[in-house]
């Protein structure tokens, strides 16, 4: 048919496209900065005074009435960083012991014991503390002990930035991602050296981003949403992962808006269809 027509098709799918691209990102930058003053709430009320002013009842209530300002996230929480020698004075203190997160892959067999042994016991922990009550269950779970969540760690710390890990099975099931801001015990000049900031480091504040349900209550928002079918990759790997949607299968035309959520080392892409044929 009629040339015109399609491109106005084509630039209707395009703004719509990057209207619910720049939407997501602008409720992710928002949820992000409040992250960020959440993580120096946690350093001046819990480091910085003795005895600490925070509690799990405190900050996980705090967290709650302010949930509004992290529009994308379905919770936080704060892990602190344990050393090995410190761990069985923590843990008395705690009144619990650190676990950890997963068993690993093939955790039926009597042999996992064995290989824990064989590394021996970790050199630092990195158990959660505080966290918003959805979020409960992960309290006493060393952050350390999960591959996803221990790059995480691993990144903030040294680049003193927010940072994202790709979205993965949580605890509860789900499928989330998780953006890590590192706490230190005096901040690093911006130009401090990557050791500097590795050893400064005292804990970790992770914002819980439930991206299916999020994206999701965003998008209906939004007028037209019957009209467009949309889809939210991690484009960081050669194999795209797939955070929000469904069916982006079909012949047709198709817009992509690229998203930015503030990590460099990650990748994101929107994917926009229309339903219905012309
Ligand atoms: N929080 C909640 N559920 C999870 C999870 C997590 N990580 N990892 C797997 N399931 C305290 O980056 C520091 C939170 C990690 C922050």
């Amino acid at each position: 048919f009629d040339s015109g027509a399609v491109e106005k098709r084509r630039e209707s799918l395009a703004s719509m496209c990057d209207e619910r691209a720049r939407m997501l990102q602008d409720q992710f930058n928002v949820s992000m900065n409040h992250l960020q003053a959440l993580a120096i709430l946690v350093n001046t009320f819990h480091h910085s005074l003795n005895p600490s002013a925070i509690t799990q009842a405190t900050f996980a209530r705090y967290a709650e009435r302010t949930a509004f300002e992290r529009p994308l996230t379905s919770g936080v929480a704060y892990a602190v960083r344990v050393t090995h020698a410190e761990r069985d004075q923590f843990e008395r203190q705690q009144g619990w012991s650190i676990k950890k997160m997963y068993s690993s892959p093939n955790s039926q067999g009597p042999g996992d014991a064995a290989v824990a042994e064989i590394r021996g016991p970790a050199d630092e922990y990195a158990p959660v503390i505080f966290a918003q009550d959805a979020y409960k269950n992960v309290i006493s779970f060393d952050m350390l002990s999960g591959a996803d969540d221990r790059e995480n760690i691993i990144r903030a710390r040294e680049s003193g930035k927010g940072v994202l890990t790709a979205p993965f099975q949580l605890l509860n099931g789900r499928l989330g991602v998780i953006l890590t801001y590192s706490v230190y015990k005096s901040e690093p000049p911006a130009d401090a050296r990557l050791q500097e900031r590795v050893q400064a480091a005292i804990g970790y504040l992770g914002g819980i981003f439930d991206i299916e349900a999020l994206v999701d209550k965003l998008l209906h928002q939004l007028a037209g949403k019957q009209s467009i079918m949309v889809n939210v990759y991690d484009t960081t790997n050669d194999k795209p992962i797939s955070m929000y949607g469904s069916d982006d299968t079909g012949s047709g035309m198709f817009h992509n808006s690229t998203l930015n959520f503030g990590d460099p080392s990650r990748r994101h892409e929107m994917h926009c269809r229309f339903m219905q044929k012309p």
